[in-house]
């Protein structure tokens, strides 16, 4: 299978990695120059706690390069997605699919938008990786990788990935409830992700902090009544035990919006609390912590021009 990785950050270039390693014809597409020629010159290394191996695997910074994929992996940023696509689209013919395995909700209506709903997969990933280097990444640990159909249905298509992702390790797991999943993992975004970023901790310091857990427990509460009124089926029975988990269990990691903002890059704010202040407004449901926490981190962003 062609696979074609979009946005290959650690993610991107972890799962392109494991992939090509276990066989498949993997290109790898991003705009950071460096990292590709790295790439392409001595190959992707990857770290894990064990060993350091280098894989051989194709990255370009032009997708039209790699031309016509069986199947497109959606890595990037969310707020790159519309500009992704479009830079992407020679690579997208009429029997691709797109597999977006990005942060947040609202990434596949956009994606849908631009290449039809039929094309697009949704996915969500708890493994993890940090860049360390070009071409040099950190595989910092293995979760589930969920699969899903937008309509919930468990199709064929889904099952040819999920068992080309078994091969390479990225243990797959085929879903009729990814929107649950996603909205299940988007309630530990809305209550870890801002709060680190802005208190300069790691994961696990927001339980020790009694202030931070108030904060991120109301933020919780607040994106519950959303997925209520939505009717979302969340995939944990304690939605709130299950924040706290992932904070403990992740507890010495840097929250993703941590690393953006001390990188003064732009964060994934916006498809995080931002997504439950919006939804708020569509529902007239307030969520105050939420709009908070949204606005004290694009007064961040703000204060990196200055
Ligand atoms: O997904 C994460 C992130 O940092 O974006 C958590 C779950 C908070 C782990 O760091």
């Amino acid at each position: 299978m062609k696979i074609v990785v979009l946005g290959a950050g650690a993610m991107g270039s972890l799962f392109g990695g494991l992939l090509a390693e276990a066989g498949q014809e993997v290109w790898l597409v991003d705009v950071w120059q460096e990292h590709v020629e790295a790439i392409n010159s001595r190959g992707l290394i990857i770290v894990t706690p064990t060993e350091e191996r280098t894989i051989k695997v194709r990255a370009v910074t032009n997708p039209r390069a790699a031309g016509e994929a069986d199947l497109v992996l959606l890595f990037v940023k969310s707020y790159s997605t519309e500009e992704a696509l479009q830079h992407g689209l020679a690579v997208i013919g009429q029997h691709t699919v797109v597999l977006t395995l990005q942060n947040g909700v609202g990434n596949a209506e956009k994606i849908e938008r631009i290449v039809g709903r039929d094309k697009v997969l949704v996915g969500s990933t708890s493994f993890g990786a940090n860049v360390m280097g070009p071409g040099k990444i950190c595989h910092a640990g293995s979760g589930e990788t969920y699969l899903g159909e937008l309509d919930g249905s468990i199709t064929e298509r889904l099952r040819v990935i999920a068992s080309i992702f078994d091969k390479a390790d990225l243990k797959p797991v085929v879903t009729d409830n990814v929107v649950g999943v996603l909205w299940t993992k988007l309630l530990a975004n809305v209550g870890i992700n801002a709060l680190t970023a802005l208190l300069k901790v790691r994961n696990g310091q927001l339980l020790d902090i009694t202030p931070a857990q108030v904060l991120m427990e109301k933020a919780v509460a607040e994106a519950l009544r959303i997925v209520e009124a939505k009717g979302i089926k969340l995939v944990v029975e304690d939605p709130m035990e299950y924040v706290k988990k992932v904070a403990y269990a992740t507890g010495n990691n840097i929250s993703s919006m941590r690393q953006d903002v001390e990188r003064l890059r732009r964060t994934e704010i916006d498809v995080i609390n931002g997504a439950i202040v919006k939804e708020g407004e569509t529902l007239g449901i307030p969520t105050p912590y939420n709009e908070t926490l949204l606005l004290l981190i694009k007064a961040l962003e703000a204060t990196y021009t200055h």
